[in-house]
Formats: C-alpha cells, sequence, structure tokens
C-alpha cells in the first residue's frame, strides 16, 4: 500500500529543519528530491567503478560503458522506447533545442508554421522562436480556456493552417493540466505535423508510454523525477533522429574523422558528444527503479489524491484565487494561486519563513500569465512524498500572510 508517509522517509533531505521549523517541501515541480538509493547508486559509481566510456582498454572502462548502457535500456523501457532511440542529454531543455537546431533548421522553411500553445515553459517556446527566426518560419500559439485547458477548437482551426511542428506540453507546471496528447498527436499527423511532446513534468507522476503516445519527440529531465540534476533523455523515433543533423559535434560522436569532413556514429551516439554523464545516467535508472517498485499507477493515483486534497483546502482559505481546472482527473503535480493583495513573491518569504518551500513568480510561463491576466503567481508542487499533513501545513502557514498583512 503506497503511503506518502513511508517514502518520505528515503529522502534524507526531508527531515531538514528550515527557519525553526520541520522543512515542507513543495517546489517539486522546480525539482524534486531524491532518494537514498539515488544517492547511493551515483556514489557508488564514483567509488567503484568511474571512468571514462571506452570498451576494451581496460576493466574499468569496460564497467561504466556497460553501467551507461544498462541505464539507457532500464530507462527506454520505462517509457516504452527503444534503447537506440533514447539519447541522454542534460535536461528538457536541452532536448528540445537539440530538435529546434538538429530537426528545425533543416526542416523549416520560410512561411512554415510551429505551432504550440499558450501554456509552454519557456524551453517549449524560446527555442522555436530563435528557430523560426532563422528559418523565416513562424510560431503560432493556441489559446487556452479560462479553466487552463487547451482550447481545442482554436487548436482544430489551426491546424487547417498545415503546421510543420506541433509542440506540446503534457502537463503544465504552472496550471497543473493534463493535456490530451495522444488525441492531440493523432490531429496533428492527420494534417502532417511532426510532433513533440515536453514531458518534464509528466514522467514524474504517470506511466508514460510512447507507443500510446504516438509523438515523433519526447523531452524529459531526470531531476524531476527523484532523479539527478545534469541528466535528461530525448526519445525520438529512430527514423527522424537518423534523418537529423547533430546539434555538438566532437568527440564520441563520430565513425570516421578526415581532415576535411566527417562521419557520425550510430544513434543515439551520433546526438551525444564529449563526455556523457555516465553518474547521471546511473542515478536515473535508480530513480527509475525505485518509481517502478512503488508503481507508476500508485505513483498517480497518490498525485490525483494530493491534488485533490489540496484544491479542497486551498479553495477555503480567504485571499487565494486558485488558477486552472478543478478536475483533478486532468490535473497533475502542483496548485498554483493569487493571493488578492499581496506579491506572489511576499507570499512565499512568508511561507519560508514556516519552513514551507514554494515557486513564486511567472515559473518560466510568461506567456500564460499574460494570457491569464497575472503578472506572478505562488506555486505548491508536489511529488511522491508529498503528505496531507504538507498540505495542512501550507495552509496554517498561510494565515500567517493573513496575519502580516492584516487581512
Ligand atoms: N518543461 C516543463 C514543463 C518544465 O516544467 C520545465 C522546468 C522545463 C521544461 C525545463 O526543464 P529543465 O530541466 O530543462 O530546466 N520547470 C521548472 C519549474 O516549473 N520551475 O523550475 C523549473
Amino acid at each position: 500500500m503506497f503511503d506518502p508517509k513511508i517514502v518520505k522517509k528515503d529522502f534524507p533531505i526531508l527531515s531538514r529543519v528550515i527557519n525553526g521549523k520541520p522543512l515542507v517541501y513543495l517546489d517539486s515541480g522546480a525539482t524534486s528530491q531524491k532518494p537514498k538509493a539515488v544517492l547511493d547508486a551515483e556514489r557508488d559509481y564514483y567509488e567503484q567503478h568511474n571512468a571514462n566510456v571506452h570498451r576494451g582498454a581496460h576493466t574499468l572502462g569496460d564497467e561504466a560503458t556497460k553501467l551507461l548502457s544498462n541505464s539507457r535500456k532500464k530507462v527506454a523501457a520505462f517509457i516504452g522506447g527503444r534503447d537506440e532511440e533514447t539519447v541522454f542529454v542534460r535536461n528538457t531543455t536541452e532536448a528540445i533545442n537539440l530538435v529546434a537546431y538538429g530537426w528545425g533548421l533543416d526542416a523549416l522553411k520560410p512561411g512554415d508554421t510551429i505551432l504550440t500553445t499558450e501554456m509552454e515553459h519557456h524551453a517549449n517556446l524560446v527555442p522555436w522562436q530563435q528557430v523560426a527566426g532563422r528559418t523565416g518560419a513562424k510560431v503560432e500559439l493556441i489559446h487556452i480556456t479560462p479553466r487552463g485547458l487547451v482550447d481545442l477548437v482554436d487548436y482544430e482551426n489551426k491546424l487547417k493552417n498545415k503546421p510543420k511542428l506541433v509542440a506540446l506540453v503534457q502537463v503544465s507546471n504552472a496550471l497543473g493540466t493534463i493535456n490530451p496528447i495522444k488525441e492531440m498527436a493523432k490531429a496533428a499527423h492527420k494534417v502532417g505535423a511532426v510532433v513533440l511532446v515536453d514531458g518534464a513534468q509528466a514522467v514524474p507522476h504517470m506511466k508514460v508510454n510512447l507507443a500510446d503516445l504516438g509523438c515523433d519527440f519526447y523531452a524529459f529531465s531526470g531531476h524531476k523525477m527523484i532523479g539527478p540534476m545534469g541528466i535528461g533523455v530525448l526519445w525520438g523515433k529512430k527514423e527522424m533522429l537518423e534523418k537529423m543533423s547533430p546539434f555538438l559535434t566532437g568527440g564520441g560522436m563520430i565513425n570516421e574523422v578526415f581532415p576535411d569532413h566527417s562521419t557520425w556514429a550510430d544513434v543515439p551516439e551520433k546526438f551525444e558528444a564529449g563526455t556523457p554523464n555516465v553518474a547521471g545516467a546511473v542515478g536515473l535508472a535508480a530513480a527509475v527503479e525505485y518509481l517502478e517498485t512503488l508503481g507508476m499507477d500508485e505513483v498517480r493515483k497518490h498525485d490525483e489524491d494530493i491534488v485533490a486534497y489540496a484544491l479542497k483546502k486551498l479553495k477555503e482559505v480567504k485571499h487565494l484565487k486558485l488558477l486552472g481546472t478543478e478536475d483533478p482527473k486532468v490535473r497533475s503535480g502542483s496548485v498554483s494561486f493569487e493571493y488578492s493583495g499581496v506579491h506572489a513573491h511576499d507570499v512565499a518569504t512568508i511561507l519560508d519563513s514556516e519552513g514551507v518551500a514554494v515557486r513564486s513568480g511567472h515559473h518560466c510561463t510568461m506567456v500564460l500569465h499574460k494570457a491569464l491576466g497575472i503578472a506572478a503567481s505562488v506555486r505548491a508542487s508536489f511529488n511522491l512524498y508529498t503528505t496531507y499533513e504538507d498540505i495542512d501545513s501550507l495552509v496554517v502557514a498561510l494565515a500567517k500572510v493573513n496575519k502580516v498583512f492584516g487581512k
């Protein structure tokens, strides 16, 4: 039986005391905390196996190479992908930039459309603006509804322009909305578009099966799914990856080098120039193992329950305006809100004085905040170690904001 109170014990940092109060960590959307199993896996790699990855030179080199390849297998299987389609990168941002520069620069032509949404994290908007600037393509945004869902009527209309690329966030980091990716990808493919999905906030909370989702590219970060920082994944359909130019070039990604030109290694190595983050990959595989042991259905159930509980509790707090849909079935990971008359940063500072860590600001979604007509919000975001007591502590700490601001 999944119990976040028991899960929490596996995360050493969560027993810290902050400003004299037990830490209540509600900033997992920015980065998740790491269980001891992940920390141990990274330490064991450096203590026992560290070497650069090259087969045949010596035993440690072989071990490191094997660890990297086993980690790739584990991560690929976790998302229902194949090893050779699973490229290790630093994070979601790098994964999307790899597609923008490796695919977009060659494939996009003047007048082409890149269709994305108003709720994207900057990581899935700014690279497309850059590539649009260099190719003469243009970026179009699908509107969101006042309830914080993608406006599917607007989507259908904009598909009529036959975009070359549809780039969609699966779970919004600011609204928590779970988008209907499968249906949206199907509609995009009907008009011949390539589909990229930003899964940064989805992979930590729900079972992702790429065969079922039906996209062409999928990007996510290890650090948001209880894995280490500095390791992430770009998954891409093999035929797409094979056609693409490498984004970074140098050692490790070549087949043969001549004085005036070079040929590339097969995928995924073609996209992994330079020394890889083997420790990070090992840590990510340990995170995957931890999640699989709990079971992703259980993880999602807890996610839905904790979001539902937070929505219910926060609705009862005076002066709060909650953002996004109230339906926990299409929500994951977070609840953002405005506190009337008090700046989000002031709210976060007061909460911190009570040991409660939240994020305040625009959460790298400035276009979304403008569409909602607000400058900033406060976000409480969750993971599998978030307990109902954590939400209660947030509510108690919010009472201090009332007191300080004489509300
Ligand atoms: N996409 C989404 C949906 C995200 O939430 C984030 C990070 C990124 C992309 C970028 O991930 P990175 O690992 O490359 O940095 N989101 C947040 C956040 O909500 N607060 O801090 C980082």
